[in-house]
């Protein structure tokens, strides 16, 4: 059986919870199938990350030592934006616009001195979007992950699965806040845990059964 590394994140910025790990959370060893008349399960292990630059990855690095992972997904906040967020591409630059929960504020440092400027995503991006949207759960592919801890653990990630032969498929998505955050950021959107739960499990099963990716225009003009 092989297994999946899904991880969320501590809450930040004064928020008391982080919707990342509220939904990763309800995964714990959960197994999964790619498909009902598939017979091959997949385990399911869950971690909730340090919002800190440095350590994060850490983490993230130990856990995939740990459970040798064939597919690692993390997911983070996006307090603001709309829909799930899946995102395409990591750059290798910290530019935190806020302290990190331990008080580091890097501006404008690489992440891997000597690292490739980007890494994209090797999730199916366009096809998770695709099946989001077939069940009425409104999804994106985004085209930056910010500068933050998000896009810092989602490039750690990828520069070590090129490392690891083991990992078939890692990426990161954004989510964005629960009901209950929303109510102190008045016109923010949200989504409900159950349908963040949903999402998650066709997003785990979209990467399950789609070798390739699809080509669906997904771009932005500026
Ligand atoms: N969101 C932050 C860091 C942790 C989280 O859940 C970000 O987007 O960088």
């Amino acid at each position: 059986m092989s297994t999946i590394l899904l991880t969320g994140f501590a809450p930040f910025n004064r928020e008391t919870i982080n919707p990342s790990w509220e939904v990763v959370r309800r995964f714990a060893d959960q197994t999964i199938q790619a498909a009902h008349t598939s017979h091959t399960s997949h385990k399911i292990k869950v971690a909730e990350l340090a919002c800190e630059f440095g350590t994060s990855i850490t983490q993230l690095q130990q856990l995939i030592d740990l459970h040798q992972p064939e597919l690692v997904i993390c997911i983070g906040q996006a307090g603001g934006r709309p829909d799930m967020s899946i995102e395409r591409i990591a750059i290798n630059v910290d530019d935190a616009r806020i302290p990190d929960n331990v008080g580091a504020q890097p501006i404008d440092l690489a992440i891997v001195e000597d690292g490739p400027a980007a890494y994209f995503s090797s999730l199916p991006i366009k096809a998770i979007v695709q099946a989001l949207r077939a069940q009425g759960i409104p999804a994106s592919v985004s085209q930056t992950a910010g500068t933050y801890v998000c896009n810092h653990v989602f490039y750690g990630l990828m520069h070590y699965a090129n490392t690891q032969p083991g990992i078939k498929r890692a990426g990161f998505v954004h989510i964005p806040y629960l009901p209950d955050q929303a109510c102190h950021h008045p016109g923010a959107a949200s989504m409900s845990v159950e349908t963040l739960e949903k999402a998650i499990k066709l997003l785990l099963e979209t990467c399950l059964i789609q070798n390739q990716d699809i080509r669906l225009s997904a771009g932005t003009i500026c």
